[in-house]
């Protein structure tokens, strides 16, 4: 105590005594800034993260549209592993339970390092997060993710027409399924919720027996078809159009979750009983189920392998999108899963193509058949739909994925897509090889007697923007004097890349060939376009970029501003792995370009 005092005494003394409390109170100051700033900074996260977190996010890896709205796939399979060590009894037990709160708002839901363990072990039953599905109520709230334009479209319910809701599944989990049907039911105007009809196209699982017929009766308006054989989506979907009596139907996945208001526009279009109307689809997180917004602007297409892709709209169509964002735009393909469309036209259109089996393609029959027999197909951004995208299928495949997938492609191309057709059949010989197999004469019959346009028209008319071959586009490969080729270098993403020389390939090889352009676009498989960018050559989604413009000058490709496209040799001999730039022109060094012709039909 004494040491204490005399301590004090000694430096406390005149201007020293005056130094220490100016110190204290700095310290003090200091300490209560802090304090303030931190409690500031976490009211202001505690309410981000509860009114606005999702506005914050972005794509995550699961994203079926990646950064720029590019093609990823909706999933062309490469089949699914069965979950074989599971035992009967995991698989066939339903253990929905729900803990209060999780998922809210369409919130990620997390789970224990053990949980995770256990949900990973699950995962092949549906190829989705299991153990999260059922922390989270079927009757849980999700974010708005509508435009304020969209929220301010006033619809008269009194005039709109009425909707049968069709959802197909097969082995599909107890929660997701009945989480698509209760948010119809909480979300959809009960005047014009006519009938929720489920298809069980022969599931093999115990809950969705007895147990979910119970669970169905208590709601009004649900019903369930069974299919005792495996008749796939389209036979699925078909059997419960049959027992239609809305006016319009709507089909949905049985992975889906509705949002506020995502009936009336759909309804509102489909009324006019010309189009194919489907929502705007936002992404089910396969592993948090967190709602996640996608991309503003995209449409529906595909590649040359006739895989769905989205793409990102560019020129006239994305203008208008953007002048009026709360009109439908047209859309040249459909993902298939969502969308709705006037009984009467289903049916006058030819419902579906029966001969299809299982999964696959006949989203793009049905597009393609829409637009080509004087129907629309949109996409509206004021209908949300939640979906959870699947990398693999988790079912089984009878006869195998790929005859499965093979056989529907096959059959969608002979009857829809004339002289493409051969260009799809050249390229793919294992679809070629069963080509002969499909009877589809009734098929080819509806197009004559709906006296359906030509796959010319659909092109040019509804897809100006596509990059397949036509009769005044040159097809082939450019290959360069010093040896290799122009092309896209194998895993370049669907966003481009830097563009580098490739082996040259065999007139057979689709991925090693090009199209040039009267316009003087050189464009490659999966809308990649070449384009000029700081002195190197990249391939860029198609755009109406000016510096995807390549003009032929002799043997020479230059760019508007006069630079040569040049494969600059640094680490071989034929420049095969080299970089490809846009150079000043020079006498040799790269820049003798040889187009060699492929017949592509
Ligand atoms: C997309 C579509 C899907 C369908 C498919 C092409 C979206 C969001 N999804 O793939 O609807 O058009 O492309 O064929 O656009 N099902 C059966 N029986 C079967 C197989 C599937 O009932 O034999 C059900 C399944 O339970 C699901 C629906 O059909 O409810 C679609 O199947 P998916 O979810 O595996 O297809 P998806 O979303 O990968
Ligand atoms: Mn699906």
């Amino acid at each position: 105590m004494l040491v204490k005092k005399d301590f004090w005494a000694m430096i406390c003394r005149g201007r020293k005594k005056k130094i220490v409390t100016l110190l204290i109170i700095l310290i003090f100051l200091i300490n209560a800034l802090m304090y303030v700033s931190l409690e500031l900074y976490n009211t202001v996260k505690r309410k981000r993260d509860k009114d606005i977190w999702y506005k914050s996010l972005h794509f995550d890896d699961n994203s079926y549209v990646d950064k720029t709205g590019m093609r990823v796939v909706v999933g062309h399979y490469v089949g699914g592993s069965t979950g074989a060590n599971l035992t009967d009894e995991v698989i066939n037990s339903n253990n929905y339970a729900p803990v209060a709160g999780a998922g809210e708002g369409g919130r990620p839901v997390q789970l224990s390092q053990r949980e995770l363990i256990t949900a990973r072990d699950l995962y092949s039953l549906h190829s989705y997060n299991i153990l999260v599905s059922d922390k989270i109520s079927i009757n849980r709230s999700l974010p708005d993710m509508r435009s304020e334009s969209c929220k301010n479209v006033q619809y008269n319910i009194e005039n709109l027409p009425t909707a049968t809701v069709i959802i197909v599944f097969h082995n599909e989990a107890w929660s997701t399924l009945m989480r698509t049907v209760m948010s119809v039911i909480l979300r959809s105007p009960e005047q014009l919720l006519k009938q929720i009809i489920l298809v069980d196209d022969a599931s093999e699982r115990k809950y969705l027996g007895k147990d979910l017929e119970d669970a169905v009766n208590k709601l009004n308006k649900v019903q369930i078809l069974r299919s005792t054989d495996r008749k796939g989506l389209v036979g699925a979907r078909l059997m419960g159009a049959r027992h239609a009596t809305g006016d319009v139907l709507v089909f949905l996945d049985a992975h889906c979750e509705v949002t506020d208001g995502w009936m009336e526009p759909l309804l509102d279009r489909a009324g006019s009983d010309d189009v194919f109307i489907c929502p705007h689809i936002d992404l089910l997180s396969e592993d948090t189920l967190a709602y996640t917004k996608s991309i503003d602007a995209h449409w529906g297409a595909f590649s040359w392998r006739l895989h769905f892709r989205w793409l990102m709209p560019f020129g006239e169509v994305l203008l208008k999108k953007t002048e009026n964002p709360s009109k439908p735009y047209p859309t040249p393909a459909m993902a298939g899963g969502l969308f709705a469309v006037r009984r009467s036209l289903f049916w006058r259109l030819g419902g579906y193509d029966e001969g299809m089996i299982i999964w696959g393609a006949e989203n793009l029959e049905l597009s393609w058949r829409a637009w080509q027999c004087g129907a629309r197909v949109e996409i509206t951004s004021c209908s949300r739909v939640g979906h959870i995208f699947r990398r693999h299928s988790p079912y089984k495949y009878p006869g195998g994925v790929s005859k499965v997938l093979n056989s529907n492609l096959a059959r969608a191309a002979t009857v829809w897509m004339d002289e493409w057709a051969e260009f799809f059949f050249k390229f793919n010989p294992s679809v070629a090889a069963i080509r002969d197999e499909q009877n589809v004469a009734d098929r080819v019959e509806l197009r004559k007697k709906l006296q359906c346009k030509n796959f010319k028209w659909y092109l040019e008319n509804v897809w100006p923007q596509h990059f397949f071959p036509t009769d005044d586009r040159w097809f082939g490969r450019i290959r360069n004097d010093r040896g290799g080729c122009l092309g896209v270098t194998a895993g370049t993403p669907g966003l481009g890349g830097p563009a580098a020389g490739i082996q040259c390939g065999s007139d057979f090889e689709i991925e090693k060939l090009l199209l040039y352009t009267p316009e003087g676009k050189i464009m490659a498989d999966e809308g990649l376009c070449l384009q000029q960018g700081n002195g190197r050559a990249l391939w860029k989604s198609c755009s109406d970029n000016p510096k995807q413009t390549w003009l032929q000058k002799g043997p020479r490709l230059k760019t508007k501003g006069g630079l040569c496209l040049t494969l600059v040799l640094t680490n071989s001999e034929d420049g095969v792995g080299d970089p490809l730039t846009a150079k000043r022109c020079v006498k040799d060094g790269g820049q003798i370009w040889h187009f060699e012709r492929v017949p592509w039909r």
